[in-house]
């Protein structure tokens, strides 16, 4: 129960796109935030362990995301990459000169015996990002990719092959033995507000929810808890969500998605392009409100969204 004048708890479950802008909103709007990342994109590259989404969050919540790709550093540049491909490298996964301090540090700490989330703290903090930033496990988990053309590892399925493959199937390769990174199942019970961002349902919000007790801690969760769609007016803003929603058999729409959280959240927001959809989904039994989804760059918008999340979150019932 949320004690008036302490901060409202939110938490937010994230991948690396959506997720991270409305957690930067949240972060606006309250002292009091974790966010869940998803970690099943993690990838070892030129022996580097790299967290995609973790530093999509983290760089997005310290101001210093690259706002054009959404991804990796502001003012990047990429020198030590170009040498490495003079060497011989295969330089398809584009690292920042600034963005490879970061899988140093991460790749030396972890070998020196630190867990992700110790690391994830420790850089968090010298960026100065004040909220939470949790990886949903500190073991390892892995999305692997059925397709046509055999199995694919995550970012080879997404950069090496720009996300073009059909998606058969999602397997999470050590997702039975993964436990929750220190702090998870808190946030979920502990929160007033949880809220499962605009990211991908299956490779970002999916892998977070299948880490055993995660889903279980969050259906018994007191909190309100709230999906955003990523689908708006029938397409995604960004990545393959959409593709994969209509090579796995679901409807291409934010029902399609509603259908996936049905159960599991007590109200889902729609934008408001999809206005039209709100009776069909609260037939699924969830609350639902149509509210501009859509987030630019600017950091005033994404709080004015995460304030629209809030309010819905305490307007049950409608
Ligand atoms: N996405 C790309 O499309 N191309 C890249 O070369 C690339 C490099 C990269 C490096 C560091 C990082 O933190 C993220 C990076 N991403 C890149 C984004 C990432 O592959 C995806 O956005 C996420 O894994 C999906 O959420």
């Amino acid at each position: 129960m949320h004690v008036p004048d302490a901060p409202l708890r939110v938490t937010v479950l994230s991948g690396g796109g959506g997720g991270a802008k409305l957690a930067h909103g949240f972060a606006q709007v309250t002292s009091d935030l974790t966010v869940v990342v998803n970690t099943a994109d993690d990838a070892v590259l030129h022996g580097l362990s790299i967290s995609p989404d973790v530093d999509t969050v983290m760089y997005t919540l310290a101001g210093r995301i690259d706002p054009a790709k959404g991804w990796g550093l502001a003012d990047d540049t990429a020198a030590v990459l170009g040498a490495m491909r003079e060497l011989g490298e295969d330089t398809w996964f584009h690292l920042g000169d600034k963005d490879l301090a970061t899988h140093v540090v991460r790749t030396a700490r972890l070998r020196a015996g630190a867990t992700l989330s110790e690391v994830t703290a420790q850089l968090c903090a010298a960026l100065g990002v004040g909220a939470r930033v949790l990886p949903m496990s500190d073991d390892r988990v892995a999305t692997l990719l059925r397709t046509a053309e055999g199995t694919l590892g995550f970012q080879e399925y997404f950069v090496g092959r720009q996300h073009r493959d059909e998606v058969l199937g999602i397997d999470l390769d050590g997702i039975d033995v993964a436990r929750p990174a220190p702090g998870v199942l808190e946030a979920l019970t502990s929160a007033d507000v949880v809220v499962l961002g605009p990211s991908n349902p299956f490779v970002s919000i999916g892998p977070i929810l299948a880490v055993p007790g995660v889903h279980e801690a969050l259906a018994g969760s007191p909190a309100r808890r709230v999906a955003v769609s990523p689908v708006v007016g029938g397409r995604v803003l960004k990545g393959p969500a959409a593709h994969m929603l209509a090579s796995l058999g679901h409807d291409v729409s934010a029902l399609g998605v509603a259908r996936l959280y049905a159960g599991l959240v007590d109200t889902f927001v729609v934008d408001e392009q999809d206005a039209h959809l709100v009776p069909e989904i609260r037939d699924l039994g969830m609350d639902v409100h149509a509210v501009r989804t859509v987030m630019g760059a600017d950091v005033a918008d994404r709080a004015r969204f995460a304030r629209d999340l809030i309010a819905v979150a305490a307007a049950p019932g409608r």
